[in-house]
């Protein structure tokens, strides 16, 4: 009935799981949680409700249990570029976007929704934001996108895509929207921007020009000492590899983006 897909068959196991690999292996630092526990919460912020009336704050019980801080320096936020984003963080390796965290770990990718007046997850379909904003999914990660932007701290890194069609930074966007505002002023001593286009992909956006100029705007006048850079006018071409490699584009773009945090940091 909703245009949306289902909920992700095995959704329990899949988030118990990827609790215990997150605090196991991925990142045991965050120390002991409890992941039944952290299922049950995740649970009753949507199941038995109106699919449509679910809040963010709904889902507070499942960040204290989920929550750690996150290490100064190594936040990444972004926009239309998820897969690239997963690679380049390295599972907080490198850096440590949403979807490392462990409250983000356990959603990434997944879909869900409950119905009203049943305790059954709906696997046939679940509304889309078009439909209603207050929905399972779209709730969930503005009260993640919220928890990270608050907990954000050090130099801030930003990674966007100049060859998106709707432009690298998106209004409406997570990280318009919910980041940005969320951000704490007082801890952040930096934000460097990249804008990174596809390989053989069109050059939309770039620094200082478009949608990067409002944000670059946008950051400068919220007092934020703002940098940008583009991967094509500051890596050399052999930085990032053979145009026709047979890893595919993705592995070049990776190859320009380390490069660039490499320069970045030394
Ligand atoms: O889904 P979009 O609008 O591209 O959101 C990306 C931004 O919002 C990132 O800065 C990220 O921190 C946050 N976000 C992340 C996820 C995810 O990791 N799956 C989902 C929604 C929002």
């Amino acid at each position: 009935k909703w245009k949306g897909e289902g909920t992700t068959q095995n959704l329990e196991s899949i988030v118990i799981g990827r609790c215990y690999d997150y605090i196991r292996i991925v990142n045991p630092s965050v120390g002991e949680k409890n992941c039944s526990q952290i299922w049950e919460a995740f649970k009753n912020a949507f199941i038995n409700k109106d699919p449509c009336s679910i809040l963010p704050e709904d889902y507070e019980l499942f960040i204290n249990l989920t929550f750690h801080t996150i290490p100064p320096n190594k936040s990444l936020f972004w926009e239309n570029n998820q897969l690239l984003v997963n690679s380049f963080a390295d599972r907080g390796r490198r850096y440590m976007s949403l979807g490392d965290t462990l409250f983000g770990f356990v959603g990434d990718f997944l879909n869900w929704c409950g119905q009203a007046d049943s305790p059954g997850l709906d696997y046939e379909s679940c509304p889309t934001t078009t439909e209603c904003e207050n929905n399972a999914v779209e709730s969930f990660w503005r009260m993640l996108s919220i928890i990270y932007a608050k907990h954000s701290s050090g130099v801030i890194h930003v990674l966007l895509n100049g060859s998106a069609a709707g432009g690298a930074y998106p209004q409406p966007g997570f990280f318009a929207d919910y980041e940005i505002p969320n951000l704490q002023k007082d801890k952040i001593s930096q934000i460097v921007i990249w804008v990174v286009d596809d390989i053989e992909g069109p050059d939309i956006d770039s620094c200082g020009a478009h949608s990067v100029k409002t944000l670059e705007t946008r950051l400068t006048a919220l007092g934020y000492d703002v940098t940008c850079t583009d991967n094509d006018k500051s890596a050399p071409a052999a930085q990032r590899g053979p145009i026709s490699s047979d890893r595919g584009g993705s592995w070049n773009k990776l190859m320009f983006v380390s490069f660039a945090g490499f320069l970045f940091r030394f």
